[in-house]
């Protein structure tokens, strides 16, 4: 193996939690605007959420949540049918959420992003929500162009196992021609990184409003955020030396090596 191929290449983002704190005013709302609409009295608050986040994709909660809480529901005819269209419906709420600009990228994102532009270094996406609410975020955020930045962008059911099975990141790995040791993956919950380190991939957390409490053995590094020069993440374990307030490509290569 060369140098050049020890290189950082690729930077692969989670989205929900990671570009954006999108959980809990964001899909959370989206979920409960959709109920509202569908005539269900149901009402997914901040606590309940917390615990539904542990199923990952929203057409997967949703089903969890029937079983756990409303199971008489189970006995609908085209149950799975009837999800999807819920969803649907959810989604279209998600996406107006973010034309209306409601959520912000996280501390140092976009700085972030231009950077490894800059530097030549692949973005990538792998991410459990739909390619819709993806497409949003992005737009709303970084503008409509954005979307083009991405070499690879992994998204929803376009796997048939979500995180934390490894299937979303082999597949962004398999697009872009890259070996996980040429990659790092960025992600901000606990399925998120059993997603990435079954697929090889070193991994850097940053903690998010629900994540800050999980478990992250096996991460490279876990900081508050990926920080900016005015106001530096904090750092809240590390394998090796941070000297830096702030996530850059010097930094994220340092964490592969
Ligand atoms: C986020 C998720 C998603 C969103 C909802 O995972 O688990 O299910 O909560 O999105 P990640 P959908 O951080 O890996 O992106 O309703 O579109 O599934
Ligand atoms: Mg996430």
């Amino acid at each position: 193996m060369t140098n050049t191929d020890n290189k950082l290449q690729a930077v692969l983002f989670d989205v929900d939690g990671t570009l954006a704190d999108t959980e809990q005013d964001g899909h959370r709302l989206a979920f409960n605007a959709a109920f509202k609409q569908f005539g269900l009295d149901w009402n997914w608050d901040i606590n309940l959420y917390g615990e539904l986040l542990q199923v990952t994709g929203g057409k997967e909660r949703i089903r969890y949540y029937i079983e756990r809480y409303v199971p008489h529901i189970l006995n609908k005819n085209d149950l799975t049918d009837w999800i999807i269209s819920l969803h649907k419906t959810k989604t279209k709420y998600f996406e107006s959420l973010m034309e209306n600009g409601n959520i912000p990228l996280r501390p140092g994102v976009s700085r972030l992003i231009h950077e490894l532009r800059q530097e030549k270094i692949k973005l990538a996406i792998a991410t459990t929500t739909t390619m819709e609410n993806v497409t949003a975020l992005l737009k709303s955020t970084l503008g409509e162009e954005s979307i083009d930045w991405f070499d690879v962008i992994g998204a929803g059911d376009i796997v048939p196992m979500k995180k934390p099975a490894p299937d979303i990141y082999y597949w962004v790995l398999n697009q872009l021609k890259l070996t996980a040791q040429q990659c790092i993956a960025i992600e901000d919950s606990e399925n998120g990184l059993k997603s990435a380190l079954a697929a090889s991939l070193p991994t850097l957390i940053t903690v998010s409003g629900y994540t800050r409490l999980q478990n992250f053995d096996g991460a490279v590094a876990v900081l508050s955020d990926l920080g900016e020069p005015s106001q530096p993440f904090t750092k809240i374990r590390s394998v090796t030396t941070l000297d830096k307030g702030w996530v850059d490509h010097r930094l994220l290569s340092s964490l592969i090596s």
